[in-house]
């Protein structure tokens, strides 16, 4: 069962002892272990109790009262066979003729990726998402996939939750066993914000496979299909789903957006199947596509390319629902939605409201509102702990059409114009990012092209500098590093290539390069990155999730080993202790060994002391314990 495995990852053990130790003490280990970890949770609570949590701080906080979120049913439940099993017993091109065969629209829910990143800055923790993952299998089998893995997630994992990201997908996995597991791919750029090596993309690739990953949806951030194809050919490796996918920008019925037109996109369809995908995904990651252009563009594909295809949009205009609809009516195979509490504006169309649109029409997809509902409810409590992460949006935005940001960074460019001062212009950072755009050629706006775009915009605005000046050969412009990285030719190409205008002015003498990132990339030495690692947290045995961690974000996953060395399995604590501590005479149950649960009651806060220490009072288990940490209020 998930509650046993909920620790048994090595990320959590390893870190505690040496092997000779345990060869040599087992039992002793075992006791000294549990009491080990049982310190660090608590030195954990301290120090949030007495300190606060820099990422909630000066944000709203919730209410003390706030529905505390139940489970729809309990792990062991029963559950009906799902693509899960077809994918296992048959292949992914088993699940792609499935797909095109089914009459009814497919849905794949997003709550646990897009849905939290693109509304609570991907803060969602992974207790959250494994409570839920058993009422999914036994709810929802019909299910085509969940998202739940890759973009933005992997990072903020690490960085600002202090979880392994694997050891979620292994949870979701084991507790959602017929439901196939999704993830966001950015094909080159793994996940993250770099072309990585090829042997590093395609190590990583393997290990998600064999961790938990079922489907892969690749993009390019550019739409080069050149640079997609080592991580597609990885997943077709695999054995695993590979989604090869567009990401939709423009407007193909505004007759002077013509670069990006119906027929760049059928022929970029045809590329992808050509590279052998699957899947064809339709990546409307800013939610711009029009029902009426979603009609015209699903009837085109169809027509042209022999693979279902599976459509994802966002909310962000409001009219994420409408276009799945008018997709369905076309024919489209599947459709991206988030649950009702976690839907709407920059994340998913609401699923509630797609599943009843298409009640009683030849696409109806069987899924039973009362299950949504249930399972609604359960994320609506959820959503209410992560009050700190709402970005403050109210309503939909029409002005989407004017910045086209992607749904995922949308929030999150809010909130670093804030931290710059800039939150009363947001709308001159809106107009700056489509000025942008268009100084670079009208290029794809996906995470990472879609942060360069960003980080230019901010530069622009907050040091008042405009398009025209920019471009101005004699004025001298200091360019943001992903800026010239980009107009180097690191990201690869967009259609047509960058401006060369531009490109002079980022790069001045230095020449660009056109060629696959990839391909000039030295392979990582993995043994010396290994090692490496090992020198940088020294008595502590690696595993290959967390090497592959480690090649994505160096720093920061050390930063997580180091932090995991002080506070140990944070990951098991409520979220509500997470955030904000415990108050007086607060009781809480938190596992902390493969099948132990600690009680851990907090009794009070004690007085700071002249070296700046304050005493917490803990009862762990009933016995008193005491911990000291800084004061640093
Ligand atoms: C995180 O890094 O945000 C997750 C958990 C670790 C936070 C602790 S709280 C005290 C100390 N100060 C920080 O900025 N991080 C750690
Ligand atoms: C990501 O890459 O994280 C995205 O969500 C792109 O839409
Ligand atoms: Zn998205």
């Amino acid at each position: 069962a998930f509650v046993e495995n909920l620790l048994k990852h090595p990320t959590f053990l390893n870190y505690e002892y040496t092997t000779k130790f345990i060869d040599d003490t087992p039992a002793l280990f075992d006791f000294q272990q549990r009491r080990d970890r049982a310190t660090k949770i608590l030195t954990y609570i301290a120090e949030i109790t007495v300190n606060g949590h820099p990422e909630t701080e000066g944000r709203p906080r919730p209410a003390a009262d706030i529905r505390a979120p139940k489970p729809p049913v309990k792990l062991g439940t029963p559950f009906a066979e799902g693509t899960r099993q077809i994918l296992d017993a048959k292949g992914p091109q088993a699940v792609a003729d499935w797909m095109k065969a089914q009459p009814q629209l497919l849905l794949t829910d997003t709550t646990m990726r897009d849905g939290h990143q693109s509304l609570l800055a991907t803060r969602m923790r992974s207790i959250d998402m494994i409570r839920c993952a058993p009422a999914y299998a036994s709810k929802l089998p019909q299910l085509l996939s969940v998202e739940c893995w890759g973009g933005a997630t992997f990072d903020v994992a690490y960085r600002f939750l202090q979880e392994c990201p694997w050891q979620r997908l292994r949870d979701i996995r084991e507790a959602m066993p017929n439901i196939m597991t999704q993830m966001l791919l950015r094909a080159s750029n793994g996940v993250g914000y770099t072309n990585y090596p090829d042997n590093v993309v395609q190590g990583f690739v393997k290990q998600a496979a064999e961790t938990g990953v079922d489907v892969f949806r690749v993009f390019d951030s550019l739409n080069w299909v050149e640079n997609m194809r080592v991580a597609m050919d990885a997943v077709i490796a695999a054995d695993k789903v590979c989604e090869g996918t567009i990401c939709y920008t423009g407007d193909i019925q505004d007759p002077n957006r013509a670069k990006y037109d119906l027929k760049y996109y059928v022929a970029m369809a045809k590329e992808l199947e050509a590279a052998g995908a699957h899947v064809l995904g339709l990546k409307d990651m800013a939610g711009l596509i029009k029902p009426g252009a979603a009609k015209q563009l699903v009837k085109a594909l169809k027509e042209e390319v022999g693979l279902p295809i599976h459509f994802h949009t966002h909310d962000t205009a409001g009219i994420a629902s409408a276009s799945i609809v008018a997709a369905a009516e076309a024919g489209v195979d599947a459709a991206d939605v988030a649950m009702d509490s976690f839907s709407g504006n920059t994340s998913q169309a609401t699923f509630g409201t797609v599943v009843a649109a298409l009640q009683n029409t030849d696409r109806d997809t069987g899924i039973d509102m009362a299950a949504v509902r249930q399972i609604d409810t359960y994320w609506d409590a959820v959503r209410a702990q992560y009050l700190a992460f709402e970005s403050g949006l109210q309503a939909p935005s029409s002005e989407v059409y004017l910045h086209e940001m992607p749904g995922g960074q949308f929030t999150n460019l809010k909130a670093q114009a804030r931290s710059l001062g800039l939150e009363d212009r947001w709308h001159e950072v809106a107009q700056m990012y489509a000025d942008v755009n268009q100084m670079f050629g009208d290029i794809v706006k996906v995470t990472p092209s879609s942060k360069v775009v960003g980080d230019m915009a901010l530069m622009m605005v907050s040091q008042g500098l405009s398009r025209a000046e920019v471009e101005d050969p004699k004025k001298d412009v200091a360019f943001p590093d992903s800026v010239i990285d980009m107009m180097r030719g690191n990201l690869g190409q967009p259609p047509g290539g960058f401006p060369e205008a531009i490109v002079k002015k980022a790069l001045k003498d230095e020449a660009p390069s056109t060629e696959r990132p990839g391909k000039h990339l030295a392979p990582a030495d993995m043994a010396k990155v290994r090692a490496e690692l090992e020198a940088a947290i020294p008595g502590v045995d690696f595993d290959n999730e967390d090497l592959n961690g480690y090649l994505m974000y160096p720093k920061v996953f050390t930063d997580y080993a180091q932090r995991h060395e002080t506070y140990g399995p944070v990951r098991t604590l409520p979220t509500p202790v997470f955030f904000y501590g415990m108050e007086p005479g607060q009781e809480i149950e938190a596992e902390i060994d493969p099948g132990k649960s600690l009680v851990i009651r907090m009794q009070a806060e004690g007085e700071t002391n002249a070296d700046g220490e304050a005493k917490v009072f803990f009862e762990l288990n009933g016995q008193p314990r005491v911990i000291r940490v800084p004061n640093r209020k």
